[in-house]
């Protein structure tokens, strides 16, 4: 008998994306914002397709993304925001538990989350990580979403209007 396999694609026609982005540190967010708008176009996204939320900073990335998450609306959300270790204290307790409900909402909606927050350990890192050399966290981070959101919803029909 041959082995069922399921593997989402690298191209995604007609499927929602949800952006959440965070204002904190936009110098770098908004890069990579464009990065993952981008991506998700250059992989067959329609521009109509895609909704981008502003938040203040990255503590509130998961709330917003739990309540789009809820309305069942799209087939992946993308969560954009920059951590850098030395500008603040509790940049580990952000992150930690930017993570943590960011998953959650994944495994407790059905819904992918693509966790685009970068957490850098200086500016230098950030900057570079947002997208020196044409490579940056949230271009990069987008194409997994297209992967699992064009999986998930499709054959398991967890999403609505998708
Ligand atoms: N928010 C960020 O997105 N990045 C940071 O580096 C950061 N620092 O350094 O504190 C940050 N803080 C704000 C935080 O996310 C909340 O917006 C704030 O605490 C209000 O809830």
């Amino acid at each position: 008998m041959a082995v069922k396999e399921i593997s989402g694609n690298l191209t995604v026609q007609g499927l929602k994306f949800g952006i959440v982005v965070s204002r904190f540190n936009d110098f770098l967010t908004r890069q990579l914002l464009d990065g993952a708008k981008d991506c998700l176009v250059r992989h067959g996204t329609a521009e109509k397709d895609i909704t981008v939320v502003w938040v203040p900073g990255a503590n509130e990335l998961p709330l917003a993304i739990d309540k789009i998450a809820q309305t069942k609306a799209y087939g992946a959300l993308v969560a954009l925001g920059a951590v850098i270790q030395g500008a603040t204290p509790h940049a580990d307790l952000i992150n930690a538990q930017v993570s943590r409900s960011l998953a959650k909402t994944a495994m407790d909606r059905g819904i992918p989350v693509i966790n685009g927050v970068i957490c850098a350990g200086n500016l230098e890192q950030a900057i570079e990580r947002a997208g020196t050399q044409g490579r940056q966290q949230g271009l990069e981070r987008s194409p997994g979403g297209h992967r699992d959101g064009e999986s998930l919803p499709r054959r398991w029909s967890r999403t609505r209007g998708v």
